[in-house]
């Protein structure tokens, strides 16, 4: 019988995700663009339903109709190549799938393109790795929701599963949707992984935490509210010791400078686009960005002064302070990364749902977390919530939790550590709880130099001054 489904792309992503949809009891069939590739998966597994192709018009031709096909190739460029290849091959109704990591604009763009020869394309996001690949990822598609059905009973079956079962699947909405909430997945991971880098700077430096003491501590945060697959494998990573012979911590030996391939700064770009705010993520792109400049670093620490007093009189609980301060700025950060959702899901006429969002992200994805639940709750309760932090269980965290992270951020500023993730956490929270800003003042400047108007707090309409006349 002919494969339900064909896997484009046997590179660790491709070859995974088509041995886990096998896994399932599907015959699946694939082909890469390299026969070689090809040649090893079909040798590495020889009892596997795979089927092979090495040219694309057999593996469309190989195919159960509508023809149903999942692309893993590199995002960009290669994609286009691949569907400029199969465009002539496929017929209408078929339903071809972008597993990789696209920008969602491109997305849009793909749909609207195929959409007129009648063919199918869904923009899937897929997080969790190459583990997460082969042994259930969790999956974002957007495109056309009669699409979606035809694959819906197959991703469902090779997705996470949260611990009460659910699959970390859902349509997400129409063309890019399924990439754009990819893009902020992602932007929220570098955001987790700045809060943990800066949480674990602050124990190190500030509290003088040891190597055992700092990995005992994450090992517990992983026990309560922090619960999380970042918060676990830091804690493993800090038990680690350099596998080259140096006998130091890997820590210590790994170069301080965090790459990146994008999609945080995707994350940011689409937020200024909208006009929301997502400084925290921001504020974590730029947190690689600086540490790249190590050379640059190293000169300044020799020259720039370091903070004069450093008598902090911490307090017993410290690890605990640093603690509530890292749940209160995830909380911000995921205010901020479903507050852009919002605006892109009315920017973009997709209807997010976004307590299911949150829900399958609880598993197979580098961003699964307990307190996801509590998003999920949050939207059950109400679907319209205008910002995270106004539901009553996050409402009361902040009430709880944000003495700490004042008192926290103060210490670091106080000993020269610097908290960019940490600090825009509670300038945003400040910012959102303010009734009044100085933003008056801005605008009085805009009036004065550019006679941009202003509006009153007193009376309908728009004014300008006269502030070059005598008064
Ligand atoms: P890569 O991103 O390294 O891409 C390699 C694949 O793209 C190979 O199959 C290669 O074929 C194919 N390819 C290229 Br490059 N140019 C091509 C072209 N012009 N025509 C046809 N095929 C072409 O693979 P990956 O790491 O498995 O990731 C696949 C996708 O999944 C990417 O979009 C990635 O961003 C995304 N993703 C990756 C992860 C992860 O953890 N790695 C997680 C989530 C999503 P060849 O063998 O002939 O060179």
């Amino acid at each position: 019988n002919k494969p339900t489904i064909g896997v484009i792309g046997m590179a660790v992503m491709g070859k995974n995700l088509a041995l886990n949809i096998e896994s399932r009891g599907y015959t699946v069939a694939i082909y890469n663009r390299t026969n070689a590739r090809t040649e090893k998966v079909v040798a590495d597994h020889p009892d596997k339903q795979l089927v092979p192709s090495y040219n694309l018009s057999d593996f469309v031709n190989s195919l159960e109709k509508p023809r149903r096909i999942i692309m893993m190739v590199k995002a960009g460029k290669p994609t286009d190549a691949v569907i400029d290849q199969l465009l002539p091959l496929l017929d209408a109704g078929d339903v071809l799938i972008d597993g990789g990591n696209t920008f969602f604009e491109d997305t849009i763009a793909r749909n609207q393109r195929l959409d007129q020869s009648g063919i199918n394309f869904i923009g899937m996001g897929v997080s969790g790795g190459e583990l997460g690949a082969l042994k259930g990822p969790s999956i974002m598609p957007g495109g056309q929701k009669e699409a979606y059905d035809l694959v819906a009973p197959i991703l469902q079956q090779i997705a996470a599963r949260t611990d009460d079962g659910q699959p970390c699947v859902a349509y997400m909405g129409p063309n890019g949707a399924g990439h754009y909430v990819k893009m902020v997945h992602n932007g929220i991971e570098y955001g987790d992984m700045e809060l943990i880098a800066e949480s674990y700077n602050l124990l190190r430096h500030v509290g003088q935490y040891s190597m055992p003491q700092l990995a005992q501590t994450f090992k517990e945060w992983n026990a309560g509210e922090l619960s999380s697959y970042l918060v676990e494998i830091t804690a493993d990573i800090l038990t680690r010791q350099d596998d080259q012979g140096s006998s130091k911590p890997i820590v210590d030996v790994i170069l301080d400078a965090a790459e990146n391939k994008g999609t945080g700064k995707w994350s940011s770009q689409s937020a200024l686009e909208l006009g929301v705010p997502q400084s925290l993520i921001t504020e974590a792109v730029y947190a690689r960005y600086i540490s790249t400049f190590k050379e640059e670093r190293v000169a300044a620490s020799q020259v720039l002064p370091q903070p004069q007093t450093t008598d902090l009189k911490l307090s017993a609980d410290f690890s605990e302070q640093v603690r509530q301060a890292l749940y209160f700025s995830k909380i911000m950060s995921y205010a901020q990364g479903f507050a852009q959702l919002r605006a892109a899901s009315e920017h973009y006429h997709w209807q997010l749902n976004y307590g299911e969002i949150a829900n399958i992200w609880r598993a197979g994805c580098i961003i699964r977390a307990q307190f996801l639940q509590k998003i999920t709750a949050a939207y059950q309760k109400n679907p319209e919530l205008t910002n995270l932090m106004l539901d009553d269980y996050f409402k009361a965290i902040c009430a709880k939790y944000q003495a700490a992270t004042r008192q926290v951020v103060a210490w670091a500023v106080q000993a020269g550590i610097p908290v960019p993730a940490l600090s825009a956490a509670i300038a945003y929270y400040d910012s959102y709880r303010s009734a009044v800003l100085p933003a008056s003042l801005t605008q009085a400047q805009r009036d004065y130099f550019g006679a941009h108007t202003y509006k009153r707090v007193d009376q309908e309409g728009t004014f300008h001054y006269s502030w070059y006349e005598e008064q």
